[in-house]
């Protein structure tokens, strides 16, 4: 089908500087014609030179500032003539290399044009400040297609289209480090989506998703001041009249560790922050709130505000936004009481009550509000965070709890409580979003996940992340090359087959059983003896083997993702890992009278009662039952791609040009650091020298058949396809047919379109049922 159109094909990522001369022409011809050319300087900058003269392997240039230099010519990399500077596809460039494309990013970048097309792929520079990009107006000019420059809004275009005309689900994936812009780019294309109207303002409710769900699963890190801490794929679904009739969410992994932890000048999840700042006196009081500054929880990592934003006025939106997905105003009491719970649960302190250092919780302002705001007995809150029962066959023994235990015990009480919380709200918007209970049409999916990430310091949260990027990061490796590369070769057309570097090596690393790192982590986490340092050792053990695997001292091991070496330290992988349930925390938690912590228990049964893999329970003194955190993301993750590989891809690669979250700079070493581990110049390339657009022969025939003067109606859809290329004049080397389909360089079909859109909308007068987006 068409839907594959804009794809391409295959070579290779990871690029030694030497292999600058791939990209470009630099046979001794091509090097006589150019007049202008790149040269890096010892910096590592490129800059731009005027070729003066040439003589045997030797060229001058001049420089700007009227330098003049010599160097050997083979080290000149040819530049674009001027006239192609800030073109909007890279694939117009006459000479494809790293400096041209960075240059041309940049010159686009300068005059606000943070939006590039690289074939198939849109790329997106963050401008970190407001571009005059956005809005009704533009919006229509997309719609109407009387603005083509490349946008966020034409992709989501091309996507309804797509999903019309080919009646097959469309993705929007959008992918890129952490800060590159990925949150802000999904929340642009739900822009255009939701323009489409649904009628009952559902189409306003699904825009209201976002300040929910980023308040309560966003925070500042030290990469990005509103960094998503889990993954999210919208799926909007179409009524048959191109409508959006309801929306589902689907959240992977939220990063609970934040809730009880966060490393200097990080914060915590926003609406804290929000609630502490924003809360009416009324509501204060009856949460017993104070301000952010007295929670220990918040106070940590000493960092309370962030530049620019108003954490009071944010309640209030986000408020808004509660009512508007239905959330009635005694609900949000009750979330926001939960919130205070944590937040009060983080004050609770410990007393030493024996010699064996057993403690139990100071029975104080702090104990007596958590109590309160959950609605259970003070004392039932004062046992379940002093002692453990555990069962022991068929018996049950109390266990008392020291001082670390008792606090990790209250910490899973606080963890647990936000977490279900925030699955809480992810239910109850999906209900309000469903209102197209028949789900007859078809869907356009969202995907923003959190970023890569490299810390100094990376533990469990930045593994699973970076594991999720690994995926995704195939997910496009084998839509743009490979697939298409078989493809070529199964149809018999001539192609000359292109390597490329796929991330496969990396994944195996993660998932190859039993010796990959998840099931070494998840084997190391059934052992009660297991320790952070045993699982290091345990990994430097089976897993040196594999390029992508570094062993280093002591708890340290670093993996070679697609985008950068990260060194990962253990400490706390195998408690994250085996994110026991306390049942105490369950029984706690039932015994609540009030509605939402007694949901809380019964989801966390119910996840307890899941098929187990492996014995977790009895690790540690643990004591329930439950898929570990990394298999139950890997399982997630597959089930993601599944439904991904049932989509037609766009793709949207954002890039951070600083990483300072500063508009106007642009650093070329990190823009080249991002296109070079995702691939863009590849797929650029192979897009220009390949044929990305494909039709089955009968595809073909009966969309373009009718335009035939002659009639071939008795005719194989292959000598009907092959008439209408004479018919319309096709060049012989814009097209190859193959033993099923025919493939097209690019922009070939839209001359066929045109006169297909014309003779029907002309003769035919079809009535447009959509807006003008149904021929
Ligand atoms: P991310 O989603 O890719 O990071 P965001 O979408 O949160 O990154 O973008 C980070 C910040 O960059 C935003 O808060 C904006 O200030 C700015 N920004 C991004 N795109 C635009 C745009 N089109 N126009 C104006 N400002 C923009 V992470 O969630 O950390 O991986 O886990
Ligand atoms: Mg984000």
């Amino acid at each position: 089908s068409l839907a594959n159109d804009m794809d391409t094909d295959a070579a290779t990522v990871t690029l030694p500087q030497s292999d600058e001369r791939r990209w470009s022409d630099t046979s001794a011809y091509a090097r006589k014609k150019i007049l202008q050319s790149w040269i890096q300087l010892p910096n590592g900058k490129w800059e731009l030179g005027k070729i003066l003269s040439t003589s045997g392997e030797e060229s001058v240039l001049s420089l700007a500032e009227g330098k003049v230099i010599k160097v050997m010519s083979e080290t000149l990399v040819p530049a674009n003539p001027d006239i192609l500077d800030g073109v909007d596809d890279l694939m117009q460039l006459s000479y494809l290399n790293e400096p041209s494309v960075l240059y041309n990013l940049n010159y686009r970048y300068n005059e606000d044009m943070i939006y590039t097309k690289a074939g198939p792929v849109l790329v997106a520079v963050n401008p970190f400040k407001e571009v005059p990009l956005y809005g009704n107006r533009y919006i229509e000019a997309y719609m109407k297609r009387s603005n083509d420059s490349p946008h966020v809004y034409a992709i989501a275009d091309t996507a309804i289209r797509e999903m019309i005309r080919d009646e097959v689900n469309q993705s929007i994936i959008i992918s890129g480090e952490s800060g590159a812009g990925k949150t802000e780019t999904a929340k642009i294309a739900m822009q255009y989506l939701a323009a489409l109207g649904g009628g009952s303002g559902i189409e306003y409710e699904i825009l209201k998703t976002n300040p929910i769900l980023e308040a309560f699963g966003n925070a500042k890190t030290l990469r990005n001041d509103n960094s998503s801490r889990f993954g999210k794929l919208i799926e909007i679904h179409f009524s048959e009249t191109g409508k959006i009739s309801g929306a589902q969410v689907q959240t992977f992994l939220l990063e609970k560790s934040r809730v009880v932890q966060c490393a200097e000048g990080e914060r915590s999840y926003h609406i804290f922050y929000q609630l502490c700042a924003g809360a009416s006196p009324p509501l204060r009081e009856k949460l017993n709130l104070k301000s952010a500054r007295e929670y220990k929880y918040l106070g940590q990592s000493n960092c309370y505000s962030i530049n620019g934003v108003d954490d009071a006025e944010r309640f209030h939106t986000v408020k808004e936004a509660l009512d508007i997905v239905h959330v009635s105003k005694e609900d949000q009491e009750s979330v926001f009481a939960m919130l205070a719970a944590v937040l009060w649960l983080g004050n609770v302190s410990f007393t030493v009550i024996d010699n064996e250092n057993h403690v139990e919780p100071v029975a104080d302002e702090s104990l007596s509000t958590v109590a309160k705001l959950i609605g259970c007995n003070i004392n039932e809150l004062k046992l379940s965070l002093s002692k453990r029962n555990m069962r022991v066959g068929k018996d049950t023994i109390v266990q008392k709890l020291t001082l670390p235990q008792a606090i990790d015990a209250r910490d899973a009480l606080a963890k647990s409580i936000y977490s279900c919380l925030f699955d809480w709200l992810v239910e109850q918007i999906n209900k309000s979003l469903a209102v197209g209970k028949r789900r007859t049409g078809r869907s356009i999916s969202i995907l923003d996940i959190y970023g890569f990430e490299s810390f100094d310091k990376n533990s469990f949260e930045q593994f699973c992340i970076n594991y999720a990027n690994e995926r995704l990061q195939q997910h496009f490796n084998r839509h743009l090359f490979k697939l298409e590369q078989e493809e070529y070769i199964q149809d018999g057309i001539d192609w000359t087959r292109v390597d490329f570097e796929d991330n496969q090596d990396c994944l195996s690393l993660f998932e190859k059983k039993p010796l990959g790192l998840l099931s070494l982590l998840d084997e190391e986490s059934t052992f009660p003896n297991g320790t952070d340092l045993t699982l290091a050792n345990k990994l430097k053990q089976h897993l040196l083997s594999n390029s992508c695997f570094r062993g280093d001292r002591g708890k340290l091991f670093t993996v070679v993702h697609y985008a950068g070496e990260v060194t990962y330290e253990t400490t706390g992988f195998l408690e994250k890992n085996r994110d026991l349930l306390h049942l105490d925390s369950i029984q706690l938690l039932s015994s609540c009278s009030c509605h939402l912590p007694q949901a809380f228990a019964s989801s966390m049964l119910i996840q307890s009662e899941k098929p187990v893999v492996g014995s977790l329970h009895k690790a540690g003194g643990a004591d329930s039952q439950r898929l570990s955190v990394a298999t139950k993301f890997k399982g997630q993750l597959f089930q993601l791609m599944q439904r991904l590989g049932n989509t037609t891809p766009h793709f949207i690669r954002c890039i951070k040009p600083n990483n300072v979250q500063s508009p106007g700079l642009y650093e070329q070493g990190l823009v080249l650091q991002q296109l070079r581990c995702c691939g863009v110049l590849e797929v650029v390339r192979i897009s220009r020298s390949g044929f990305p657009t494909r039709m089955s022969h009968q595809k073909f025939a009966r969309r373009y058949g009718f335009l035939l003067v002659e009639n071939f109606a008795d005719k194989d859809p292959l000598s009907v396809s092959v008439a209408i290329l004479h018919q319309f004049n096709i060049l012989p080397e814009m097209y190859q047919v193959g033993y099923t389909k025919l493939f097209f360089r690019t922009g070939q079909i839209g001359v066929l379109e045109d006169t297909r859109n014309r003779t029907l909308h002309g003769i035919l007068r079809v009535q447009s049922s959509f807006r003008g987006y149904k021929a």
